[in-house]
């Protein structure tokens, strides 16, 4: 692909219940300068929602009436489930209140029907992608660790909040797993920091790999990572920071472009609602079982209510 030479021509989804506007939008957007665009359509709230939340939108034109729903609350059930899609709003209505209430409730911008050219519709979808586009790297800010990309503490506290209200709510099992790597201070000390963020990187990428996507994995600390391990019991949580530890056991890490280290994990793990009730007491118990792992040799992994003190 040459970027800056082509232009790749990106999806835009019309939700609107009016067909005439479908039409004239779709010849406002043939008629862009220099943006390609290829326009799609969807007549009702519910089909438009469905393909909002799919994410192949690069952004959405959204219709304030939408039969007997409209598209404010489209706008604020869509960005409930995540949707990251930017939305410029449309308008019949020349009351400013209603644009006001859409921009509050998450739209970038809006357009008043009556009013619209094509050069505002394109001008109007340019800024919209570019705002789009500069929320999601200040999202990504806010929530990633820079050295791994992993989750950040701030984010992982948050997420384990939400997860542990929906595990007691639906009375699921929660697991949380802490991983730390073992003598990682002889590695900085030894080879220097650069190695070092070499292999907390490498870490995190093999950690990421050995769980299933709806699980969560955060940068805890300094070297040390969190796994959030969703409707799951203590033996299946066991067993994925078992098979994390011991993956690295099997595979050294090239820390430079010649020097193949040998690193190891210990791992604890905690689980709700057997061991904890608060996100702190989790956090506690967790920590308390990859101490124990520490204590026992390290490259192993303790859970905490196998250990001695907690069995009574
Ligand atoms: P243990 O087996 O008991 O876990 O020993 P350890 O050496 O891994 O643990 P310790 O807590 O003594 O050392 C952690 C080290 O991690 C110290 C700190 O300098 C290093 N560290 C923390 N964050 C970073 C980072 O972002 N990059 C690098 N290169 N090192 C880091
Ligand atoms: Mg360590
Ligand atoms: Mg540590």
């Amino acid at each position: 692909m040459v970027f800056g030479l082509v232009h790749m021509t990106r999806k835009i989804l019309l939700i609107d219940d009016d067909r005439l506007q479908f039409r004239l939008t779709q010849a406002h957007v043939k008629s862009f300068q220099t943006d390609l665009y290829e326009l799609e359509w969807s007549a009702t709230y519910e089909e438009g929602i469905a393909r909002l939340l799919s994410g192949e939108y690069a952004a959405c034109l959204l219709d304030y009436q939408l039969g007997d729903r409209d598209g404010l609350q489209l706008i604020r059930e869509a960005l409930a489930q995540g949707c990251r899609t930017p939305i410029v709003f449309l308008t019949a209505e020349t009351a400013d209140r209603v644009n006001i209430e859409a921009m509050n409730a998450g739209a970038l911008d809006y357009l008043v029907k009556g009013e619209i050219t094509p050069r505002m519709i394109e001008r109007s979808l340019r800024y919209a992608l570019k705002l789009g586009d500069t929320l999601e790297a200040l999202r990504r800010l806010a929530t990633r660790d820079q050295l791994t990309g992993l989750l950040n503490r701030r984010e992982f506290d948050r997420l384990l909040s939400d997860e542990r209200d929906r595990a007691l709510r639906f009375n699921h099992g929660l697991g949380l797993g802490f991983i730390d790597i073992d003598r990682f201070k002889a590695i900085n000390d030894t080879y220097g920091h650069p190695a070092g963020d070499v292999v907390l990187r490498e870490v995190a990428r093999r950690v990421v790999e050995q769980v299933r996507t709806v699980d969560r994995v955060a940068r805890f600390g300094g070297e040390e990572f969190a796994l959030i391990l969703v409707q799951t019991d203590q033996a299946s949580a066991a067993e994925v920071v078992r098979r994390i530890c011991r993956a690295f056991a099997r595979d050294p890490i090239m820390a430079t472009d010649t020097t193949a280290l040998n690193v190891t994990v210990s791992g604890g793990v905690a689980m709700l609602p057997q061991d904890a009730t608060t996100e702190a007491e989790l956090i506690a118990a967790a920590d308390k079982a990859l101490y124990a792992a520490k204590e026992r040799g390290r490259n192993r992994v303790e859970v905490f209510s196998e250990l001695p003190t907690v069995r009574g």
